[in-house]
């Protein structure tokens, strides 16, 4: 009884704090993007408009260990991502916040973000005098943005995020995997080798190696050009997980075998890299290939 009464009363601060703020940063369609099973890390998008000019100064969820706010921006070829220590929100203009742009950065999750559920997070305003306030909504978990947030930019930022895997397919489903897979990962420094590719109908599985660690991607066709959709390392060949990444039980448990039967005759010493990518990172088609980089700094480290 206690509890109930007392999570009303939580609910009913986070009403009232979330009206008040509605005021002088308003926000909209929020939303906070799907995990796999295994992902430690995800992203919330929304847009802010403050009236009078603020600063989104922080933010916090009980469910991640860590949130950040982050930028990402294209540096040359590569897409990187960092977190940044405040972001403008000048007076009375829509700042968006979105895949492949600025987010809100949900890292060591403590449990899956399922699809048509809500996450609670706390926003961190500053105001021109510097006076903080805290604005708490609940944020929608789905696969994609909703209908009406960054439309206008989303097909846009699909383009500019995975730009290798959209140019004009050349040569065959293996040449084109492992060219988009260089793309991304390869350094002059770090060669990427990438072998095998496992192609089956318009999925793939390619292991590779990069400086002693490696890993196997799961990519996907679409449209006639294929885009890197999760990094992970066994678990792209065990059917059972291949399958909570959207694949049907057949076309995993097909993709399974085939994946073990074109690795059979590799060296064990390269079936132990492929299997040092610990965890599941989920890429998709906005090209947030940057966060990678948080899940498994040892395997995709640049
Ligand atoms: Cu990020």
């Amino acid at each position: 009884m206690n509890r109930v009464r007392l999570s009303a009363a939580t609910l009913l601060a986070a009403c009232l704090s979330t009206s008040l703020w509605a005021q002088t940063v308003e926000v909209k369609n929020a939303w906070a993007r799907a995990t796999v099973q295994g992902q430690k890390a995800s992203g919330a998008f929304m847009t802010l408009t403050a009236k009078d000019g603020a600063k989104l100064v922080s933010a916090s969820s009980p469910v991640a260990g860590v949130t950040e706010v982050h930028e990402m921006k294209m540096e040359g070829d590569v897409m990187k991502m960092r977190a940044v220590p405040a972001l403008d929100l000048p007076a009375g203009k829509a700042v968006e916040l979105k895949p492949g742009g600025y987010h809100v950065m949900l890292l060591d999750l403590k449990l899956p973000l399922q699809k048509d559920t809500t996450i609670p997070l706390t926003l961190v305003f500053k105001d021109a005098k510097g006076v903080e306030s805290k604005s708490e909504i609940k944020v929608p978990v789905s696969q994609m943005a909703p209908a009406g947030a960054a439309m206008s930019h989303g097909g846009h930022d699909a383009h500019a995020a995975h730009g290798a895997a959209m140019a004009a397919p050349k040569g065959s489903d293996a040449e084109q995997i492992t060219a988009i897979m260089k793309k991304q990962f390869d350094r002059p420094d770090a060669p990427l080798a990438v072998e095998p590719v496992t192609v089956q109908g318009n999925y793939a599985v390619a292991g590779w190696t990069q400086g002693g660690k490696g890993g196997r991607a799961l990519l996907q066709k679409d449209k006639g050009a294929w885009f890197i959709s999760v990094c992970a390392g066994d678990g792209l060949k065990d059917a059972k997980v291949l399958q909570t990444t959207g694949m049907s039980a057949d076309a995993a448990a097909a993709m399974a075998k085939a994946v073990v039967a074109a690795e059979s005759k590799l060296s064990k010493d390269k079936l132990k890299q492929f299997a040092s990518f610990e965890g599941m990172v989920k890429i998709g088609a906005e090209g947030h290939g940057a966060h990678g980089q948080h899940q498994a700094p040892a395997a995709h480290k640049h």
